[in-house]
């Protein structure tokens, strides 16, 4: 390990987790129904979190975690349209309270993905009144949380909401792109029945992409306007695009990066405090060099977070590592991902970068999406039968890093 500690004190260390993912319960949301319907796996106990949080909160500490990444649902907070549940939120405060008792430092994401049946059956986030929608609810969270809490997201991974579920069709509302009788697919192939592939749904598409823009920027006025102290952010899937020496692959990877990252960034960039990055995978256009693969598909670049730092850095906001992770079931690759993954970010440190603290994803293996529960990128494995909690190795070279650049 380098002995030259770039990274700054106060750096905030831990992992990250989302509502749906590993609550477990929840079935008044537009993924429970399409799960109901068969169009994507079943996520029922989940991880039990929403029972078990003490506990797993107690793992984090032990595994030398000084903050946590989570989620709160908004199918639990406003079940019917305009109405907010109390016992909901007592819920989530009461989390916030067993975080801090703790000693580890809450960020709290309003929205990753999941939509209350009522808001989905309106017509979701084609709604003309979603960005409206969406202020209220966040302001309503921020309001009841932000004595408790003061560093908020409005939305996760805006551009990954979209293309699967308006492009690729393969997540609610299966709305997939059909050209001249070709399907737009996920790149690993599509995993659904549900999808419905026309044409018009690219206006859906681009519809649903300003609409999140619109989202996130009136979510910020509402929030600033009750209270002006929190910290808001918007999490960003960046990919990092790189071309060879060739000219053409130049320029097609400056113009991938635009439209994954630039369009909506540029959209929110006077309404953000911070940027979350959330940081997964790279795609190289033209090299010949063979990269090792996780098990979901995605290449072993985690040296690459440091471009996508760097990429960011013309924001000029400070950057939170919202997510970063490995689907790897038997822990082989995931130890030497993350030191290298830190390396990186530890790179970007050195040469200026403003960032500000590092989430690993998952603290807890959890359902992933349309994979269901086969990806593995928990720091800790669960067993859904007994739902009984095991550390990976891993987790304790992640813990070792944290003590090393915490001294
Ligand atoms: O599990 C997801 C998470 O919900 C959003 N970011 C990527 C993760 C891994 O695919």
């Amino acid at each position: 390990m380098d002995s030259k500690n770039v990274f700054p004190k106060g750096f905030l260390w831990g992992a990250a987790t989302a509502s749906y993912q590993v609550e477990g319960g929840i079935y008044n949301c537009d993924w429970a129904q399409a799960a109901a319907e068969g169009k994507v796996p079943v996520c029922g106990d989940a991880c039990d979190h929403y029972n078990r949080y003490q506990e797993d909160f107690d793992i984090a500490k032990s595994l030398g975690h000084n903050a946590h990444r989570f989620s709160v649902e908004w199918a639990r907070i406003e079940p019917r349209e305009g109405e907010f549940d109390t016992e909901a939120i007592e819920h989530y405060r009461t989390v916030l309270r067993a975080l801090h008792e703790r000693g580890i430092e809450p960020i709290v994401t309003l929205w990753h993905w999941t939509l209350p049946i009522w808001l989905y059956e309106g017509g979701g986030v084609e709604r003309k009144d979603f960005s409206k929608l969406f202020a209220r609810y966040a302001s309503h969270v921020v309001a009841e949380l932000s004595d408790l809490c003061t560093q908020f997201s409005t939305i996760n991974e805006p551009g990954v909401f979209v293309t699967h579920g308006y492009l690729y069709g393969c997540r609610p509302p299966f709305k997939g792109v059909r050209i001249l009788g070709i399907d737009i697919e996920k790149d690993y192939g599509e995993k659904t029945s549900a999808r419905i592939g026309r044409f018009s749904h690219i206006v859906s598409f681009f519809r649903v992409q300003r609409n999140l823009i619109k989202a996130h920027n009136s979510a910020y006025d509402a929030i600033k306007e009750i209270a002006p102290f929190v910290q808001v952010s918007v999490v960003k899937h960046v990919r990092f695009f790189v071309g060879n020496w060739n000219p053409f692959n130049k320029l097609l990877a400056v113009v991938a990066q635009y439209f994954q990252s630039g369009h909506f960034l540029r959209g929110v960039v006077n309404k953000l405090d911070v940027i979350g990055l959330n940081y997964y995978k790279s795609t190289h256009f033209g090299g010949t060099e063979v990269f090792d693969m996780t098990d979901i598909g995605w290449k072993v670049t985690p040296w690459e977070i440091y471009d996508a730092l760097k990429y960011l850095e013309r924001y000029k906001k400070p950057i939170l590592i919202t997510e970063a992770g490995i689907a790897d079931a038997r822990d082989k690759d995931r130890a030497e991902y993350i030191r290298k993954q830190v390396a990186g970010v530890a790179r970007a440190l050195e040469e200026g970068v403003d960032v500000r603290g590092h989430f690993y994803w998952s603290l807890l293996d959890n359902y992933e999406w349309d994979d269901g529960f086969e990806m593995k990128f928990g720091l800790v494995e669960i067993n859904y039968e007994t739902q009984e909690r095991t550390i990976r190795p891993s987790a304790y070279v992640y813990k070792d890093l944290i003590v090393h650049y915490s001294k």
